[in-house]
């Protein structure tokens, strides 16, 4: 076995980590997807977990050799439920994308439908963009939202169209809508054509951990799956949550919303995946332990604290927000109408001056998507530092002084050396710097 030390033996990568330490250390990471987790989190992370296969589920494994895995992974389910307040919670799903692929294989054959956000509008790939391997397997039926109209989604079109698509799942979620969704409206239209719901809180799963947004299972909804690396602040990984009763998951169960926990569990194992990553569900563990802590929800409500002062902050200087606001941890601008400039040019742009965001499409958006019309810029990651409302608006007006001059360089790079300034009042991980 390899006993060097990795700065010994393979110091490039040793040198390429140390890099990205340093870039996420002296930028501000405002992609709204990203987020910074604990040491402890990294601690389960990088531990022996990893050498483990264990194929199955608690108690229940095909390979011998682990009770240790039983609890790391019995802990993560139980604190799942208790946070979500479900009945059951499978923490195997490697990512969002498998997450939500185990949902729609678990009920849907080839052709069926599923209702879902069109992707311009803020849904995600998953949610049956043509171009994916669900949008090719399930007929996808996209709704849209109002836009102009604080964002609203019109729920006697959406029930129009539901009875017309007779949907076998009704999809609400999203990955670049900055509003909340009304679950009430979706229940009753699930209802009426006899969907299944599932909302997928990937973006927002650590804002209704911390009491900061609405759970979809208060509203009756059968599934919720969420990501644990965004807005939770935990390792890349996925949870599927769901209302029902869990049987043994070996034997084959009836198809009816009562055996919905035990149909994903086989969906997702052995349906979908093999052996789970036994140190990120530790990890993930790990971040439900921090998720129930109380101060998990004082940075839940201050990280939407923060995106609406930003984009109050951004809305004054004439950048035009896609519904004109926020109710989440996320804004998405439109730099083509604010500044006549596209969402790549800007993302590069803000790269340049030390703010990392990525370029969005912006609903129906007349650009292509390499080339959309805006930007997304998001407040989790922020937060996790320690900033707060005043941070905001002096990032408001460094976003929006780089935008303008986007092709001074001098300007942007006086930009970066006031945000290196800044960020060392908020240290990332001072243990593993110096
Ligand atoms: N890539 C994620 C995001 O940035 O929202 C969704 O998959």
């Amino acid at each position: 076995m390899n006993k060097i030390k990795l700065s010994d033996f393979d110091p490039q990568v040793k040198q390429a980590i140390a890099g990205e330490l340093k870039r996420q250390e002296e930028g501000l990471e405002m992609i709204p997807s990203e987020n910074f987790v604990s040491l402890a989190v990294l601690e389960a992370l990088g531990s022996v977990l990893t050498n483990k296969y264990a194929e199955g589920f608690v108690g229940r494994r095909y390979y011998g050799g682990n009770q240790f895995t039983d609890i790391v992974e019995g802990l993560a389910i139980e604190r799942a439920k208790k946070i979500f307040r479900c009945d059951h919670a499978n923490v195997q799903p490697l990512s969002g994308s498998p997450m939500n692929q185990a949902v729609y294989l678990a009920f849907c054959k080839p052709g069926d439908t599923i209702m879902g956000m069109d992707l311009s509008h803020g849904g995600h790939l998953t949610h049956g963009a043509p171009v994916s391997h669900m949008g090719k397997l399930f007929n996808f039926v996209r709704y849209k939202t109002h836009p102009e109209n604080g964002g609203k989604i019109d729920f006697d079109e959406l029930l129009k169209t539901a009875k017309e698509a007779k949907p076998k799942i009704l999809l609400c979620g999203y990955t670049s809508y900055p509003r909340d969704y009304d679950y009430t409206d979706f229940k009753r239209v699930a209802d009426e054509v006899g969907a299944i719901t599932m909302a997928d809180v990937a973006h927002i799963g650590g804002l209704i951990a911390g009491g900061a947004m609405r759970n979809p299972f208060d509203y009756g909804f059968d599934i919720v799956t969420t990501t644990t690396h965004k807005t939770l602040r935990g390792p890349r990984g996925g949870m599927v949550l769901s209302m029902g009763k869990v049987g043994n998951p070996f034997k084959e169960p009836e198809m009816t919303k009562e055996n919905i926990p035990t149909i994903l569990d086989r969906s997702v194992f052995p349906g979908l995946q093999g052996g789970p990553h036994m140190n990120n569900i530790a990890a993930i563990a790990v971040t439900l332990q921090e998720a129930m802590q109380p101060e998990f929800k004082d940075y839940a409500n201050q990280i939407i604290k923060n995106a609406k002062k930003l984009a109050e902050k951004l809305m004054e200087k004439n950048i035009k927000l896609i519904t004109d606001g926020t109710d989440n941890h996320m804004m998405v601008a439109d730099t083509m109408k604010s500044i006549g400039i596209d969402g790549a040019t800007a993302e590069k742009t803000l790269e340049k001056a030390g703010i990392t965001v990525n370029k969005q499409v912006i609903p129906d958006d007349p650009q292509p998507a390499y080339k959309p019309s805006g930007i997304r810029i998001g407040t989790p990651a922020l937060t996790t530092r320690g900033m707060k409302e005043a941070e905001m608006e002096i990032i408001a007006d460094w976003i929006n002084e780089a935008l303008v001059n986007w092709q001074d360089e001098t300007k942007l790079s006086a930009i970066k050396q006031n945000i290196i300034e800044m960020t060392k009042k908020f240290p990332l991980y001072p243990e593993l710097c110096g």
